[in-house]
């Protein structure tokens, strides 16, 4: 008897040829759904950039899988039957084909997937097959099983084992070069004369130009410039940044990962968050080519271990407690931290210098790397105990690699410690000192990096000793802080009372 059709829906982070929902894809008898919904893309306003990307890569993936010799339902924004909702839009189809059975990888935010396991309870004439995301290197199962009976979750153990398993980087049992973790080698500062290569960035093509067109139509109102998008919209450009990063920014990666550089958020970072989040760059296909240049003498192991780690460590860690912990996970807010956030978050407009230009480097490329997501834009929401709901929501409209599955652990666990120390062993808390050091920032800046208290200091000086003493109750005990608190409880009384009354008097003006 001839197999039944069955319907598959792609989401629009799903965009990989070898996704699991498409494994057993027959062109003959199945039928593929995509949809553009308003709701997706307005259950937080994304940035401008975002939308472009996740939409034009969702019709470049359609027209591919057409090419193929597949049946694709494409619903777009536009369309005047478009229903705004997946399930809707998979019983439409499926009423009408007379297929009953849908199948769907995983989606990568918990709140779909519940919207998709309420919808199969309540229509059981159908079958939703729901498959794990084979894109990750770790599945659910091995992630709790490396969990399971371990008292706390560091990313360090895990990424080692991840390598164990994944056999990267190894001499028999033994990391190579002797070390796991090679990070001490990673923290120079960008000398002035070291000019990075431009990153690989692409021109728009006729579907870019037409859903630019739709999105400064519909979503003029979100956060985000427009006039210089160049991100990878295709499998076949994410390949191309993939090579350019490996022959032109790996050598380098390791040394300056975590510098940082006025109008200069690119770097030597590799730009694929985006791209391998969406399903465009296999995150397989990235750790295997960064290991290849290491074995030809392209590239140093400090870069490769690096680039590496940022990959199978963090990338798969954080998901894995994602799904560990959710949807619990979202409501923490262990440090009581209840500030709004303040409105150079979107406006840029601060004295900050540092704060200012990550703010600018967002609102234009939708990007900006990993210190100046932690330790400038995240230190400040820490140290100001911003309310983590508000800074949460800020990370998943902001950059056009967020999803909640990797934003929400790296803020609430990474950035604002409102988990208790579950993510992190300790808050990354840093006064200006910091960031003086990994970036070019303090030099147009209004404040003075060296005054620790008053009108003129960096407020990153006096905000960092206010947030000891303000969490005192939450983070003495804390081995990893003991010297620094021993420091604060060293100062004099009037240095106390100075650095409580610069941190009163900045926090108010927020306000
Ligand atoms: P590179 O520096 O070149 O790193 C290589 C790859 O490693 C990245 O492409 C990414 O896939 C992975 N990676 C690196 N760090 C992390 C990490 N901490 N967690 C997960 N993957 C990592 N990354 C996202 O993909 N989406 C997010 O929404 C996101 N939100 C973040 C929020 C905060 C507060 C912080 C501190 C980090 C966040 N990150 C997020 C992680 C990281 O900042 C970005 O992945 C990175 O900046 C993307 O740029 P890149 O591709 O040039 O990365
Ligand atoms: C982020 C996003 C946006 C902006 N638009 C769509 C869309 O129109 N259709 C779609 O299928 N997916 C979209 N996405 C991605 C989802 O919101 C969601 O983040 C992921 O599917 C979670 O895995
Ligand atoms: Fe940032 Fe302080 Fe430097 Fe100004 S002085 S750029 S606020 S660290």
């Amino acid at each position: 008897m001839p197999e039944q059709p069955r319907l598959r829906l792609i989401l629009g982070d799903q965009l990989s040829s070898t996704i699991s929902s498409l494994s057993d894809a027959d062109p003959e008898r199945d039928l593929i759904l995509m949809c553009e919904l308003q709701v997706e893309a307005t259950y937080v306003a994304h940035h401008k950039q975002k939308l472009v990307l996740v939409l034009s890569a969702m019709r470049h993936f359609a027209r591919q899988l057409h090419e193929r010799g597949f049946k694709v339902r494409y619903c777009r924004l536009d369309d005047a039957d478009n229903s705004g909702c997946f399930t809707t839009e998979i019983e439409k189809v499926l009423s009408r084909s007379g297929c009953r059975h849908c199948v769907l990888t995983e989606p990568g935010e918990y709140r779909l997937l519940q919207q998709f396991r309420d919808w199969q309870q309540q229509h059981p004439e159908y079958t939703l097959e729901i498959r794990e995301d084979d894109r990750f290197l770790c599945c659910h199962d091995d992630f709790r099983h490396w969990a399971q009976g371990r008292k706390q979750l560091r990313m360090e153990y895990f990424y080692r084992w991840m390598r164990r398993r994944h056999n990267l980087l190894m001499d028999k049992d033994k990391p190579a070069g002797g070390r796991w973790n090679l990070d001490a080698d990673n923290r120079n500062a960008l000398p002035d004369s070291r000019q990075p290569p431009p990153p690989l960035r692409f021109q728009p093509d006729a579907i870019t130009e037409e859903v630019i067109a739709l999105v400064n139509d519909r979503f003029a109102q979100h956060f985000g410039d427009l006039d210089d998008f160049g991100w990878a919209v295709t499998a076949q450009q994410a390949e191309q940044v993939l090579e350019h990063f490996i022959a032109q920014r790996l050598p380098q990666f390791g040394d300056y990962q975590d510098a940082m550089r006025e109008d200069d958020p690119w770097l030597y970072h590799s730009h694929l968050s985006a791209s391998i989040n969406l399903g465009l760059l296999d995150p397989r296909e990235a750790i295997r080519r960064a290991e290849q240049a290491w074995l030809a003498g392209q590239a140093p192991l400090n870069a490769v271990e690096g680039f590496i780690r940022q990959i199978i460590g963090w990338r798969e860690y954080v998901r894995g407690l994602y799904w560990l912990w959710m949807p619990d996970y979202k409501e923490l807010n262990q440090l009581q931290a209840h500030r709004p956030l303040p409105r150079f978050y979107w406006d840029a407009d601060t004295r900050m210098n540092c704060l200012r230009q990550c703010v600018l480097d967002t609102r234009r490329h939708g990007y900006a790397h990993h210190i100046q997501r932690l330790m400038v834009l995240g230190n400040f929401a820490l140290l100001a105990g911003l309310d983590p709901k508000a800074v949460n929501e800020w990370y998943l409209q902001v950059y056009v690699d967020a999803y909640e599955w990797v934003e929400l652990p790296n803020v609430s666990g990474m950035v604002l410690f409102a988990d208790g120390g579950r993510l992190a062993s300790k808050p990354y808390a840093a006064g200006g000192a910091y960031i003086k050091r990994m970036s070019n920032y303090c030099n147009g800046c209004h404040y003075d990096v060296k005054q620790k208290t008053g009108a003129k200091a960096c407020p990153f000086n006096y905000l960092y000793w206010d947030f000891l003493a303000r969490q005192r109750e939450h983070l003495l005990s804390n081995a990893r802080l003991a010297l620094a608190y021993r420091n604060l409880d060293r100062m004099s009384v009037e240095q106390q009372d100075s650095i409580r009354d610069s941190a009163r008097i900045f926090l108010q003006s927020l306000d």
